[in-house]
């Protein structure tokens, strides 16, 4: 039997490269080997303020790209967070399983709460509904960029404590890394991950972008000291980034980029790497933009809520009898 992945990624703005090379794409390359779900947390999106008609049309467009990159709905699951509310019913569950103190050390809440005005009591635990998400269906394996491994490890926590109040509920899931970058950083301040929520639009290559635009931001992104194409997370963090971005895209390792560099500068390397990347991305975009307005999208996240549906009806029953709550 093949194991159990989801993931998921929130419609809370324009798709960039780093929800692509840390998420996307790797559901996209390990497609056929595992058992796949994969979500819209519009849910997870709402814990900071969102436009309606906005989140409406992301939802949808996020559904889309996930088509367009690659993910084939009669393979995977595709659907709607809020589309199944088994999500919610266990997520205050597992509420009255998390601590408090657990969910005020995840650096996620502490880097969104200093950026929004009204701190929601949803930001806070945010991080429980995600855990509901992962273990209502069985999840073996979570591929996600490296800035979600702190939520999979309370996750784990939770699902180990109830575990070991009721007996085997749960399975716990693992952390599946990307094949490369874990983490992209902002081509504007390197120290900070690219974001959909960045304030600086150069800082974020969106899937949307158009070749024009990529080249641009491309030749504005800011370099290090001296002129070496070399990895050097601490003293060149921004060269480093544009590497491994390349390195994602392209497939080229470390030496190979190395060899064909050597000497050039970072001019060429950035204007090499706006080309790679329009190259990878126009077929996507050109898929993109042929279902975006297609009728299809609906039908296929009812069809893949229905689905998700019938995996976590099953787990709900066993939690409720569980911990005492069904008649
Ligand atoms: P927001 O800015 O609204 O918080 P985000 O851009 O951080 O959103 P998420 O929806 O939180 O994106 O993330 C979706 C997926 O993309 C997750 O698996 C996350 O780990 C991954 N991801 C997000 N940003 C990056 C990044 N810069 N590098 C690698 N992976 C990333
Ligand atoms: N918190 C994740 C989005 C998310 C998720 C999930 C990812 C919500 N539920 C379940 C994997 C599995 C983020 O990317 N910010």
């Amino acid at each position: 039997m093949k194991k159990r992945v989801f993931s998921g990624i929130k419609p809370s703005g324009d798709l960039h490269l780093g929800n692509y090379i840390g998420a996307l794409s790797q559901w996209v390359a390990h497609q056929h080997e595992y058992d796949n779900i994969f979500c819209i947390v519009d849910l997870h999106a709402i814990t900071v303020p969102q436009n309606p008609h906005r989140l409406q049309e992301q939802t949808k467009s996020i559904a889309a790209w996930y088509i367009a990159a690659g993910i084939n709905p009669d393979e995977s699951i595709m659907f709607v967070q809020s589309d199944n509310p088994d999500h919610t019913y266990l997520g205050w569950i597992l509420n009255c399983f998390t601590g408090i103190g657990q969910l005020g050390r995840m650096t996620q809440y502490k880097d969104k709460k200093e950026k929004t005005e009204f701190v929601s009591v949803g930001l806070f635990d945010y991080p429980a509904l995600m855990a509901a998400d992962i273990l209502l269906y069985d999840t073996q394996f979570v591929p996600v960029g490296e800035d979600q491994k702190q939520h999979i490890e309370l996750t784990r926590d939770v699902a180990e404590r109830i575990n070991g109040q009721y007996g085997h509920i749960f399975t716990i899931p693992e952390y599946m890394p990307p094949i490369a970058g874990e983490r992209i950083m902002s081509l504007q301040q390197p120290d900070k991950k690219m974001s959909k929520s960045e304030s600086d639009p150069n800082g974020t290559i969106n899937l949307s972008d158009t070749p024009d635009q990529i080249r641009e931001k491309l030749r504005i992104a800011v370099t290090d000291s001296g002129n070496e194409i070399i990895i050097d997370k601490k003293n060149k963090p921004a060269i480093t980034n544009l590497i491994t971005i390349y390195q994602a895209l392209s497939g080229k390792t470390p030496q190979q980029l190395d060899a064909e560099y050597s000497g050039k500068g970072y001019k060429i390397f950035k204007q090499d790497l706006g080309e790679v990347i329009i190259q990878h991305l126009s077929p996507i975009q050109t898929r993109y933009s042929e279902i975006i307005h297609s009728k299809a999208i609906e039908k296929t996240l009812t069809n893949g809520a229905n689905k998700a549906k019938e995996i976590s009806t099953t787990k709900i029953q066993q939690v409720r009898n569980v911990i005492g709550i069904s008649q």
